[in-house]
């Protein structure tokens, strides 16, 4: 493999674009297809970052069948052994981090500091799933019968499909890949079309910490192409997806039609509710990150602010104030806090639900791309965006933008907050600013999220704690914390009887009265 990671600046018109390789069964190979694909910087789209395999169904088929062959090698390898691979790979990622996180910015834009926070979650789940290898608890349970023992275990399923997205490149594979891995699945990986080149640094990583070939396999290249045969094949037995919602159903219907287990993490409208006693510049502070950190390309970034009527106006304030001195730019320069959105429909995309936003509510600030901006001109860049006094129900209060457009919703009390919270299809993240207890508590029970803030913002889930939401957020799985197991095992229950004779089961061994 051309395996380089070019300098942080844009590439010179014309200077050469490095081809990078699929793995498969610990080789790296060209797509059947001969075709390739390009991954831009969307921060200025003339730095090529390189040409990635545009797989098919064959090149899918082919990484499926290298993943089946290297499953009972793995399964059988004892669940500590395994674990220490994770731990030969996270500490690869500590000491490559930097590196990945300048791949990352340049490949995606957010951030550099939120890049190398996006590795420091791939890190934290590798050594927590590390140490499942040596836990991965199941129960012993006494028997109802005398001599006799009762337990269960966690098994692998198999062969694990990973779809991923592009905002954490780094971090929500690492999410999917490592439970599937320490419990004893192998891995063929889709990454997003977006973020190839974090894919391919990732497992490079992966196959020099020593899982052995076949067991991590990637596979780039369209949805419909190379991720939908992963989804579709009788030999892959669980598929864990990260994306739209669109796409979660057509993976859902797929999925349904084998009974195959599927994760599916999707969309989010995450409220963030101000009480009439929260402390405004904390509040402000809060919602300004959640909204425009990741340039609001974030499951868990807020979108809609729904604020006390006697707060409405300080907070506002405060509000514009701070996005007024948000400066947008590339991420890899270090005065920068809003990078740009991913690539140019995702400015469409704004840009139009901006449109919406005019009709429903009054624009307090923002509202357009920004490439007229010297610096930006090159890049897919937009305004943070405010718009207050909208209707819970408007669209630009209910649909999923992915990008930098806040809208605030004024309420009267408590009961109304929580109601207007709720009432979206989506539950994956939600907060709630306030100094009184009694309130904060009445929010953890009121509010129909996967993720409850209390005075924090909506982002920055911690790795061992369950992620995921309810409703049409998701299918009721969780990624990350002990939870994430549960995607990739299946419960095998076991009796023991060491009586040496015939012992009928309590239900099987009822005489009847008299
Ligand atoms: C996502 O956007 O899909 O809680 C994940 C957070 C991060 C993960 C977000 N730890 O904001």
């Amino acid at each position: 493999m051309t395996e380089t990671v070019a300098p942080a600046t844009a590439a010179q018109p014309g200077g050469t674009v490095p081809t990078f390789l699929n793995l498969i069964d610990g080789e790296w190979r060209p797509s059947v297809t001969g075709r390739t694909f390009r991954s831009t910087n969307p921060a200025d789209t003339r730095d090529v970052i390189g040409e990635f395999q545009a797989s098919d169904a064959a090149d899918a088929a082919a990484a499926i069948r290298a993943a089946e062959t290297a499953y009972p090698g793995w399964r059988a390898t004892p669940a500590p052994k395994r674990g220490e691979v994770l731990y030969r790979f996270a500490a690869l990622l500590v000491e490559h981090k930097e590196r990945l996180a300048q791949a990352m910015t340049r490949e995606m834009g957010k951030v550099l500091a939120e890049a190398r926070g996006d590795v420091q979650e791939g890190i934290d789940i590798a050594f927590l799933m590390a140490g499942e290898g040596r836990r991965m608890f199941g129960d012993t349970v006494p028997s109802e019968l005398p001599d006799k023992w009762a337990m269960s275990i966690r098994e692998p399923l198999g062969v694990a499909g990973i779809i991923t997205p592009w905002n954490f490149p780094i971090a929500i594979p690492c999410w999917k890949m490592m439970p599937a891995l320490v419990s004893g699945n192998t891995v063929v990986f889709k990454p997003a079309s977006d973020a190839p080149h974090c894919a391919t640094l990732l497992v490079k990583l992966m196959a020099e910490a020593g899982f052995p070939p076949g067991t991590v396999n990637l596979v780039t290249g369209s949805g419909e192409e190379a991720g939908m045969p992963i989804v579709a094949s009788p030999d892959v037995s669980v598929i864990s997806f990260t994306g739209n919602g669109a796409t979660g159903r057509a993976i859902a219907v797929e999925a349904a039609r084998r009974f195959k287990r599927l994760s599916l993490e999707l969309g989010g409208k995450n409220g963030i509710v101000v009480m009439d006693d929260a402390d405004p510049d904390l509040a402000a502070e809060g919602i300004l990150w959640s909204a425009f950190g990741t340039t609001g390309q974030r499951c868990t970034a807020c979108s809609r602010v729904i604020a006390h009527r006697a707060v409405v106006e300080p907070l506002l304030e405060r509000l514009a104030r701070g996005v007024a001195g948000l400066r947008l730019g590339n991420g890899l320069d270090p005065a920068t806090d809003v990078g740009p959105l991913v690539n140019a429909g995702a400015l469409d995309k704004a840009a139009g639900y901006v449109e919406v936003g005019r009709g429903e509510g009054e624009l307090v600030i923002g509202g357009a791309p920004a490439t007229d901006r010297p610096g930006l001109e090159h890049g897919h860049f937009f305004a943070p965006t405010i718009f207050r006094d909208v209707m819970p129900l408007a669209r630009i209060a209910q649909e999923e933008i992915f990008g930098p457009v806040l809208a605030v919703i004024t309420v009267d009390g408590y009961e109304e907050a929580a109601m207007v919270l709720n009432q979206t299809r989506y539950g994956l993240s939600s907060s709630i600013y306030t100094r009184d207890v009694n309130l904060a508590f009445r929010a953890m029970r009121d509010f129909g999220t996967g993720i409850v803030y209390v005075n924090a913002g909506t982002i920055g889930a911690e790795t061992h704690l369950p992620f995921g939401g309810t409703k049409q957020t998701g299918n009721g799985h969780r990624e990350a914390g002990h939870a994430a197991l549960d995607t990739f095992t299946e419960w095998k229950a076991i009796y023991v009887d060491y009586s040496g004779r015939l012992q009928r089961a309590q239900i099987d061994n009822q005489p009847g009265p008299g």
